[in-house]
């Protein structure tokens, strides 16, 4: 077909789409803003959904550009490959090499990305520890001497009588230092990855799969996909699985733990979600990224007699900060600053026409925001020096330890300064939701079993006797590709309401404060009886925010728990659990759903799956990597049979475990009940 026929193909096709009115999104407040947007003639990423289709053979994972023969693009396999599977690129790779080469490096991005946000962290940590910096201290020192034997640090000096506590200060440089040199590591363990099931950890040491150092794990995945090194898809999963090991209880583990004792372990306090939270009358300044390290001192800023002055001076009520994406849950879980949207919202809170301000650091920030708020008075600030946008709208105040108040108090009067300069039309949609965040693993642990008897048993009690079928991690991004927070609530709806408990971070965590789902009343609505039971009683709401994509190490720390708590076996593996990104789209994720995998949790992903063109390769992350690891991959764009594999295969571990005809005494205990109430 000729170039200019395919492209009238295609534009008969969006046009057809457009025409049956597909919705965009489940969220009333994002389908006002997307109308919003198309009045005012300006483009979202919702527009360029519908006019740019993804290329099916590189979404399938069996596109390779990693020399310049290529791209060899192998063609999807019609019905599986039965017999020989001819397909190779020039160099005579096959499908299998090419997706598990694809695979690892997504893998190698995203691990890369939440370990260098931890080694930021680990470098401000050791500057607080070593008193360098004026505006980061130690706050949560308890904490810091839960983790600080994880790193071989001691906690006293001397023997016998002469035994004392060391200085907190001594204790806190000696954990930075042995934090940053996980980086760096050749050799050895990293250690924070000891923190798993004992019987997890003798895996992968018996497997190999231990990750040596966090760097390393990362560099060797990028020289094995090299053309010409490693062409065995079995051999490439290997050091795969070893850097994603090395990310989730590495680099984001120790992002989380040095993050909590500069800032803060969270615990569950009250906030707010959906653009509704922008104010009319207030200077809206909206954070967006990952890092707290900026957002922190942003919140301080914002909070000093002057600049509440300066903003009355212009003429606003006050200073409104929101949040975006995954800073924005790193200070809701530990300031209940409330949250703006998700990642596909990001042009939208600025479509409102009332953020003076969005200030960004890294990560998920579409390039497309400047050309948005170029078209409002907003200005669109960069903060890292490893994330600049090169359109001329944008201005740079580069983020340096030393003088962060400097630089958050410069971006706070930036906003107050532009406050005036609103243009007429403002449109912020109503919506907002109530909700509860802040559940870190220890949070969890305090609020079921209470400060002197702090304790994951009774949630195991619950999980034994069936009230609870079972612990569901659903996580992640949004995806153009699909409707917006559809997939998420779908999952999470139809998890509750078959008694899972859902613990979540990130954009789905977004969403589910957006949708309601975060309150303990929404248990009564949406939960099946057992599930509503305990929340009820505990004051627990059924989805659990737990932070933002670095803190999914929260979720392993807290499926450790309870394996420690007991009678669910002594490994993940056996924990009636699974994992879920409904609408998954970044590198990021394939490294969390790897780490995950490997830590022996079954994991399902939406929309689409970059493996789908190699069906040996993928047979073997979905099916032979059970036998291996415990856990596995599996794919399922339709989100309810999506919630419902998860489902089943937290019932095969109630079997195994020998505990699934308890929930079966608690469903008829409830129909008696039921049948009671109705004579
Ligand atoms: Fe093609 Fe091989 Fe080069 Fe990949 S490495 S682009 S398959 S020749
Ligand atoms: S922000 S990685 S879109 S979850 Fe963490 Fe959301 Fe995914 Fe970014």
């Amino acid at each position: 077909m000729a170039e200019e026929e395919k492209k009238e193909v295609e534009k008969k096709e969006v046009e057809k789409k457009k025409k049956k009115g597909a919705p965009k999104s489940i969220d009333p407040a994002t389908l006002k803003m997307i109308a919003r947007a198309e009045e005012l003639e300006i483009e979202t990423i919702f527009d360029r959904a519908e006019k740019m289709k993804a290329c099916p053979i590189g979404a399938g994972g069996t596109c390779c550009k990693n020399c310049s023969q290529g791209p060899c693009r192998l063609p999807l396999p019609k019905a599986g490959i039965e017999g020989e599977d001819e397909r190779k690129g020039l160099c005579g790779a096959t499908a299998n090499t090419i997706a598990a080469r694809n695979f690892i490096r997504m893998i190698a991005g995203g691990a890369a990305a939440h370990s260098d946000h931890g080694r930021g962290v680990a470098e401000t940590f050791l500057a607080a520890a070593k008193k360098e910096t004026e505006y980061y201290v130690i706050k949560d020192t308890k904490k810091l001497l839960e983790i600080a034997p994880d790193f071989g640090v001691a906690l006293t000096t001397g023997k016998g009588e002469k035994e004392k506590p060391r200085k907190i200060d001594d204790i806190a440089v000696e954990v930075g230092e042995k934090a940053l040199a996980q980086w760096g590591q050749q050799e050895g363990e990293v250690l924070t990855a000891r923190r798993a099931p004992a019987k997890r950890v003798e895996l992968w040491r018996e497997i190999g799969v231990f990750p040596r150092g966090i760097d390393r794990e990362i560099v060797e995945i990028m020289h094995r996909t090299h053309i010409g090194v490693d062409q065995d898809y079995k051999n490439l999963m290997f050091q795969g699985t070893r850097a994603a090991i090395a990310d989730g209880w590495g680099g984001s583990m120790i992002a989380t733990d040095l993050q909590d004792i500069l800032f803060g372990t969270p615990y569950p306090l009250k906030s707010q979600a959906n653009l509704g939270v922008l104010k009319e009358d207030m200077v809206n300044l909206v954070i967006h990224g990952h890092e707290p390290l900026l957002s922190e001192m942003i919140i301080v800023a914002s909070e000093l007699p002057e600049m509440q002055e300066l903003a009355k001076k212009v003429g606003a009520n006050g200073i409104q900060l929101s949040g975006i994406c995954c800073t924005g849950n790193e200070i809701i879980m530990r300031h209940g600053v409330p949250l703006a949207g998700n990642f596909l919202m990001q042009e939208l809170a600025i479509i409102t026409g009332a953020v003076e301000a969005m200030v960004v650091d890294i990560q998920c920030i579409m390039e497309n925001v400047a050309n948005v708020a170029a078209c409002f008075h907003t200005k669109l600030i960069t903060t890292m020096s490893i994330a600049k946008m090169e359109e001329k709208n944008v201005i740079h105040m580069e983020f340096h330890e030393e003088d962060a108040l400097k630089t958050a108090k410069e971006i706070v009067k930036t906003a107050i300064e532009n406050f005036p300069k609103r243009k007429a039309g403002v449109m912020i949609p109503d919506e907002k939701s109530d909700l509860i965040a802040g559940f870190s693993y220890e949070a969890i642990n305090y609020h079921l079993g209470g400060t002197f008897r702090g304790s994951y048993v009774p949630l195991n009690q619950n999980i034994i006797n069936g009230r609870i079928r079972g612990i569901g991690g659903v996580v992640g991004c949004n995806n153009a590709r699909t409707i917006h927070n559809n997939d998420h609530i779908t999952v999470i709806k139809e998890l509750i309401k078959n008694d899972v408990l859902v613990l979540t971070t990130g954009c789905n965590a977004i969403a589910a404060g957006m949708a309601g789902l975060m309150t303990p009343e929404s248990a009564k609505v949406f939960c099946g009886p057992g599930l509503a039971e305990v929340c009820e009683t505990v004051g627990l709401p059924p989805v659990l925010h737990m932070g933002s994509c670095v803190d999914n190490s929260r979720i392993l720390m807290a499926a450790t728990e309870v394996v420690k708590a007991g009678g669910l076996g002594d490994d993940i593996s056996e924990l009636p659990a699974a994992g879920s990104a409904p609408e998954w789209m970044s590198e990021k994720a394939i490294s969390i759903g790897h780490y995950f995998v490997a830590s022996g949790v079954y994991t399902v992903f939406g929309v689409t799956f970059p493996t789908t063109g190699a069906p040996v390769f993928q047979d073997y992350l979905f099916k032979e990597f059970e036998e291996m690891y415990g856990g596995m991959w599996d794919f399922e764009a339709d989100p309810i049979i999506h919630a419902q594999k998860m489902i089943a295969h937290i019932d095969k571990k109630r079997k195994a475990l020998g505990i699934d005809k308890a929930r079966e005494r608690v469903l008829v205990d409830m129909a008696a009940r039921r049948e009671l109430e109705a004579a």
